[in-house]
């Protein structure tokens, strides 16, 4: 390669982008929205769980949905418990609160939030692997119906504070809605006010 030719290609080098410049003023637009990254979907809060030696508890955190559309969430699975369920918190016919699984799943508005807490939605955990207590964290994944996933690890707390909201009113009868199988565990944190 000659000298004058590497000139010659400078030239037409230099020659093209004048001639760019003289028809887009500035910066080309970018492509780049694509790789632009944008806010998760899914994210969520303060992610706890409530501090169980045996049987079940439950989890809770504040989800958002930082996408354009409804978000469903269908299913969770984490190690600490074969058996995870998505539950609400409703008032029977008598005016106690029950739990039971969520029909259809939990679904956060579009840049929405859902709140689970104590009395009301929460991740339920049943057969607890081992006993979980304060400081433990565990895993946790939620899967959307539309394929939308969020893994997070929450921190296992002791709760002792408003106990009664977990399960207002506290009487034994309330989570009879929970059915035969192993839910009736669900009542003991709340039945007994002694300690
Ligand atoms: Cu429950």
């Amino acid at each position: 390669m000659t000298t004058k030719k590497t000139l010659s290609l400078l030239s037409l080098a230099t020659a093209a982008t004048l001639a760019l410049g003289a028809c887009s003023s500035g910066n080309a637009p970018a492509p780049a929205a694509s790789s632009a990254s944008p806010a998760p979907a899914l994210s969520i809060s303060e992610p706890w769980v409530k501090a169980a030696s045996s049987g079940m508890t439950a989890a809770f955190g504040t989800v958002r949905n930082g996408s354009g559309k409804d978000i469903t969430i269908t299913t969770v699975t984490t190690p600490a418990s074969p058996m995870a369920e998505l539950h609400e918190t409703v008032m029977n016919p008598s005016g106690g609160m029950q739990m039971r699984a969520k029909e259809g799943g939990f679904t956060i508005p579009a840049g929405g939030e859902l709140k689970l807490e104590p009395g009301a939605n929460h991740i339920m955990l049943m057969k607890l692997a081992k006993a979980y207590r304060a400081g433990d964290e565990i895993p946790f994944e939620l899967k959307a119906s539309d394929g939308t996933a969020l893994s997070f690890t929450a921190q296992v707390k002791d709760f002792s504070g408003a106990k009664e909201n977990y399960a207002p009113g506290g009487d034994s009868g309330e989570h009879s809605g929970h059915g035969g199988e192993d839910h009736s565990g669900h009542a003991q944190p709340t039945t007994s006010p002694a300690k």
